[in-house]
């Protein structure tokens, strides 16, 4: 039995050694200091994300659902002591450090961050402070590190995933809220987070020099932001260089990732299975992301991306200013699934060619390309523009709009000889004659050097509140530069230097065809944009007498991949519902909720709804299918803009969910507004 050591704060700081260095605040950091030690990571754009533990073994099944991973002990409530009989059945035998660090080293990864806790409280290392560790496993050895190890010979940054959340632990508050039996009678919070500055101290001491400490599991009431600081410093006492992401604090928002800026956010965000719809200038974040639908091993699921959806997603991160995060789900075994070593093996082939124009690049200079992506690397007196061209142009011409910038040269990237590619300026474009084969199916890179840094106009933005209108609308015209002019028209066709000058928001009372472009010393520098207004005519609504407040609903239980045909079905529960928690029961499964009634506008106006659904989700209103948001996926938003007349209109939302989270919220606004819930009073039905 290995003596399993309980430290007491005191006892805690003599035995680290030196403990953590004293009076220095990592808090107070200067940019140039924080910049000095996120180089390597900010170079790196590209790391391997492993979620292995007790969970591979279970493999997500249990007594019969298949949706579960390394959720598995809550989302299937496994009480504690029937989970840790996973212990005794982790044997990855066929588990070989090294085969993993060569896989993400060969796919082009620069850093491997790896569970030694996730929040199970199980630790994939030999733990002195815990017996729950894989040291009591049948496996018996240190695979964090004989991972070590292996990224030392390799070159690649070894980083821990530790998770704040434990549901092992006995002073870990709170319990799981279906814990009825599992007494929280004695714990000791503080005494928990020196149990985890114990984990955190052997990670950060017997491992090596690690590149960061990715925290995840803060979202429970009992972290707050002053543990997360003190977290924060301690880490950093340890080992000073390394790299902590947002989620050792409280400030993350959800999924998104990011922490509002005037909160402390650690040193990076972590965006989670989403990638930010514009790059976020001066902000470092890491899009995570799994291969399939889980985090942790699922033997059922094969709903893996496929390669290219992966590098295009690689490219679009890169071309935002991000780092890539890519999971992997070993097995029990200890091995990579399958269809995640092809992938890798794919990706690796591009990257060895393409590697170039992903490290060390920066966020593009463009808003947005039509056929791709771009990043781009500063040069001494130049710019190298990486353009990643997934749509290889027909006519062989790629247009890059609004570079104002002088072209030096352009070659494509696998192209050893830099054979050059002739550029023509057209206005404010440039086009390069392209070969017309692509070297690669999935993204091709074209390089081109400008001198200078960029001169971009991207194409104006025509803005106002909505698509449609009812009586007049005021459109705005902005632009992201303060080099040029704007001038735009109203008839459809191409503005030239006459058309008249933008100078303020003018107002429209018919349906119009808007064109905008850039101006610049008589010249077109930007692409034209163009918008049309409709002016249509509100759907009206209707007086009826005898309805009553909320919306009739009926619940049926069934497994679907999409919202079912009811008619015919028989409902398992039926009633009067004024909002839509019925459908947001994170542990319901194989459930579907039909809502119908009226929705009371009482102003005529613009209105636009935003449906969100985990599955699938339909939004009916008037005599329309106003939203299709069908199907199995996350939660997920999406929006429709009708114009509604005073009075009653049929309101329909059927929903499905299937496994995994499952939640549906409906919002409105009219235009102009900021997006609020549709108030329970505006709903009616009629019986
Ligand atoms: O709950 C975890 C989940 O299991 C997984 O580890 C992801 C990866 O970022 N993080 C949390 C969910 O946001």
């Amino acid at each position: 039995m290995k003596p399993v050591i309980i430290l007491s704060t005191l006892a805690l700081l003599v035995s680290a050694g030196c403990g953590p260095k004293k009076n220095v605040d990592f808090l107070k950091e200067t940019e140039v200091q924080k910049d000095s030690r996120m180089e390597w990571w900010r170079e790196a754009r590209f790391g391997m994300f492993i979620h292995w533990g007790l969970y591979s073994v279970p493999a997500g099944e249990w007594n019969g659902s298949k949706n579960h991973a390394e959720w598995i002990r809550e989302t299937a409530q496994i009480p504690l002591e029937e989970y840790d009989q996973f212990v005794s059945q982790f044997n990855p035998v066929k588990f070989n450090a090294m085969d993993w660090v060569r896989m993400a080293k060969d796919a082009g990864m620069k850093y491997i961050v790896i569970t030694s806790k996730h929040h199970d409280g199980f630790a994939l290392y030999n733990s002195r402070v815990s017996e729950f560790d894989i040291m009591a496993t049948p496996f018996g050895r240190d695979a964090l590190k004989e991972l070590s190890t292996a990224c030392k010979k390799e070159g690649i940054t070894l980083c821990f995933y530790h998770s704040i959340m434990d549901w092992h632990h006995p002073d870990y508050l709170p319990r799981r809220s279906w814990e009825k039996t599992r007494t929280s009678e004695g714990a000791d919070f503080n005494r928990y987070i020196n149990y985890m500055k114990g984990q955190l101290k052997e990670l950060l001491t017997r491992y090596g020099k690690l590149g960061v400490l990715w925290f995840d599991g803060e979202w429970e009431n009992t972290w707050t932001e002053e543990y997360g600081k003190d977290l924060y410093q301690y880490v950093r006492s340890l080992q000073p260089d390394i790299i902590i992401n947002n989620r050792v604090t409280t400030g993350r928002s959800g999924m998104a990732g990011l922490t509002e800026s005037e909160t402390f956010g650690g040193d990076f965000g972590t965006p989670e299975q989403e990638i930010p719809a514009m790059g976020l200038p001066g902000i470092d974040w890491e899009s995570c992301m799994t291969m399939n639908d889980h985090w942790g091993y699922n033997k059922a699921d094969k709903n893996f991306k496929s390669t290219r959806e992966i590098l295009h997603m690689l490219a679009d991160i890169a071309s935002k200013g991000g780092n890539y995060l890519l999971n992997i789900g070993p097995t029990s075994e200890g091995v990579f699934p399958q269809e995640s070593i092809d992938r890798l093996r794919e990706i690796g082939i591009w990257m060895k060619t393409n590697g170039e124009s992903i490290y060390g690049t920066q966020a593009s200079p463009f808003r947005s390309l039509s056929w791709g992506r771009c990043t781009q690397k500063n040069m001494t007196e130049s710019t190298r523009l990486y353009l990643h061209v997934f749509d290889w142009p027909v006519d062989q011409k790629l247009m890059i709009p609004g570079l104002g910038s002088k072209p030096i040269r352009a070659y494509l990237l696998a192209d050893a000889s830099q054979e050059e590619l002739t550029i023509v300026r057209e206005g404010a474009n440039i086009f390069l004659n392209l070969p017309a084969s692509a070297p690669d199916a999935v993204n091709s890179v074209v390089v081109l050097d400008i001198q200078g840094k960029p001169e971009v106009y991207d194409a104006p933005t025509i803005g106002a509140p909505a698509a449609i209108f009812t009586d007049k609308t005021e459109v705005t015209i902005s632009k992201n530069e303060t080099l040029s002019d704007i001038h735009y028209t109203l008839d459809g066709s191409e503005p030239v230097m006459d058309s008249p000058k933008y100078t303020g928001p003018f107002s429209l009372a018919e349906t119009t065809t808007v064109q905008a472009a850039c101006f610049r010393e008589g010249q077109p520098v930007s692409a034209a944009q163009t918008a049309v207004f409709t002016r249509v005519v509100a759907e009206p609504g209707r007086v009826l007498s005898q309805v009553k407040p909320g919306l009739l609903y009926n619940l049926y239980s069934g497994d679907w991949d999409t919202v079912p045909d009811f008619n015919g079905m028989t409902p398992k529960m039926t009633g009067i519902a004024t909002d839509f928690t019925l459908a947001n029961q994170s542990k319901d499964e194989k459930f579907a909720i039909d809502y119908q009634g009226f929705l009371n506008i009482t102003e005529d106006g613009v209105y636009t709804f935003a449906l969100s659904s985990d599955d699938g989700s339909l939004l009916y209103v008037g005599s329309s299918l106003a939203i299709n948001h069908d199907g199995l996926h996350g939660a997920t938003t999406r929006e429709a803009t009708l114009a509604l007349g005073k009075g009653l209109h049929t309101l329909r939302i059927s929903f499905f969910e299937k496994t995994g989270g499952n939640s549906l919220s409906l919002l409105w606004k009219k235009s102009g507004q900021e997006f609020v819930a549709i108030p329970t009073e505006a709903f009616y039905y009629y019986r």
